[in-house]
């Protein structure tokens, strides 16, 4: 809307009126640096959140149980052809007892990652598919699985073992920019993952990166996108330079980019879900990242359990600061509650009727 001021167009994203605002209004709130216009943004956010979940939030434990990948992409410190790195991958033994203690620490859900990992893609993701329902089954918890781009006929199969949700981060949708970070990745098979999953009635997370090179106009455009698949999760992780990898020079962005996006996304969309990652500055970059108005926190890693974090790979683990106690902590201390299990639970029923 031509000639409105920041002021208004928060006004009618906050009327609920979101849908009303272009990609241009989207554009011209992402470019808000003035210090008042920032705080107006993030309290606009903060209340729309709170109107919605109150003072609730989710805690999902991280267990990424394998960091072998056959994919390069640009951007990733897993990429098949940094050699400098130990990879490992557990068993499933171990995703079991992970998750059994995430779950007894007070986690809400348990996201199994991985590398796109040939021995777990082997055999129709057989192996993965095993961990999950025995996840599901034996611990008793909400499961979202994360394990790169898979087949179609593979979705179905992922809801039969007990998985509640299927992540799948396209980065961006500016096609052109997605060639030269998912190398040799096809931009509408990965796009497809989203709308697979929703139709197998699983729940989807999709997400962006931000400080790709990418512009205002392209964040735009991947914030609609997100929401028109209908994806009930989002989120925009900060790119954190990987050693090892041809972007390991690539000057990082601020994180207020970061924020700014959180903040964007929940005033248009106010009842999705979406994370707070300690992914990308450890603790430190929790109470903001939740003032921008996220509602999840992802990336909780339990200490000395050799688990490694994706853009972080080791920052705040085995001191505990990234651990269930020590976030429940921090919560605390800013006067936000962790949602109960059965509370998630309820959430995740609604979220699947409106699923269709
Ligand atoms: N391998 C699977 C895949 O790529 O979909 C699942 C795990 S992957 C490691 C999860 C996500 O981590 C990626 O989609 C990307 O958004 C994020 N990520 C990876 N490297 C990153 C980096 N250097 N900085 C920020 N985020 C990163
Ligand atoms: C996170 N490191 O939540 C994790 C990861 C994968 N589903 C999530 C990017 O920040
Ligand atoms: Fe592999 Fe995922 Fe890293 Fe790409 S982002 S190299 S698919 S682990």
């Amino acid at each position: 809307m031509v000639g409105l001021s920041v002021t208004d167009t928060i006004e009618i994203a906050k009327a609920g009126g979101g849908s009303r605002l272009s990609r241009d209004d989207i554009a011209e709130l992402l470019s808000v640096r003035k210090k008042d216009e920032v705080s107006e943004l993030f309290s606009a956010a903060g209340s729309v959140r709170d109107k919605v979940f109150g003072n609730k939030v989710f805690i999902y434990g991280f267990v990424y149980f394998s960091t072998h990948c056959r994919n390069n992409c640009a951007f990733c410190y897993y990429r098949r052809t940094n050699k400098s790195l130990p990879r490992y991958r557990k068993t499933e033994d171990d995703v079991l007892a992970l998750s059994g203690s995430l779950k007894d620490a007070g986690i809400n859900l348990v996201d199994l990652t991985m590398g796109e990992d040939p021995v777990m893609c082997a055999d129709d993701y057989s192996e993965l598919l095993k961990i999950t329902r025995r996840v599901k089954e034996e611990i008793d918890i909400s499961v979202m699985v994360s394990p790169g781009a898979v087949p179609k006929d593979s979705f179905v199969k992922f809801k039969e073992a007990g998985a509640d949700w299927f992540a799948c981060y396209q980065e961006t949708y500016n096609r052109e920019l997605f060639s030269k970070l998912r190398l040799e990745q096809d931009f509408d098979y990965r796009m497809d993952q989203k709308i697979w999953a929703k139709e197998a009635g699983l729940l989807t997370e999709d997400g962006i990166m931000v400080g790709l090179g990418e512009t205002l106009e392209d964040r735009a455009d991947s914030i609609i996108k997100m929401g028109s698949l209908g994806c009930q999760q989002i989120r925009a992780m900060t790119f954190v330079p990987q050693s090892g990898t041809p972007m390991e020079n690539v000057k990082p962005t601020e994180p207020m980019d970061e924020l700014i996006s959180i903040a964007v996304m929940r005033l248009l969309y106010p009842d999705k879900l979406i994370p707070a990652s300690l992914d990308v500055e450890g603790i430190a970059g929790l109470k903001s990242r939740l003032d921008a108005g996220a509602n999840v926190i992802t990336s909780i890693i339990p200490p000395n359990e050799d688990l490694a974090g994706v853009a972080q790979h080791d920052l705040d683990i085995d001191s505990g600061h990234r651990s269930v106690g020590h976030v429940l902590d921090m919560l605390d201390k800013m006067g936000k509650k962790a949602a109960s299990c059965s509370e998630y639970e309820s959430l995740l029923r609604r979220l699947k009727a409106g699923n269709a």
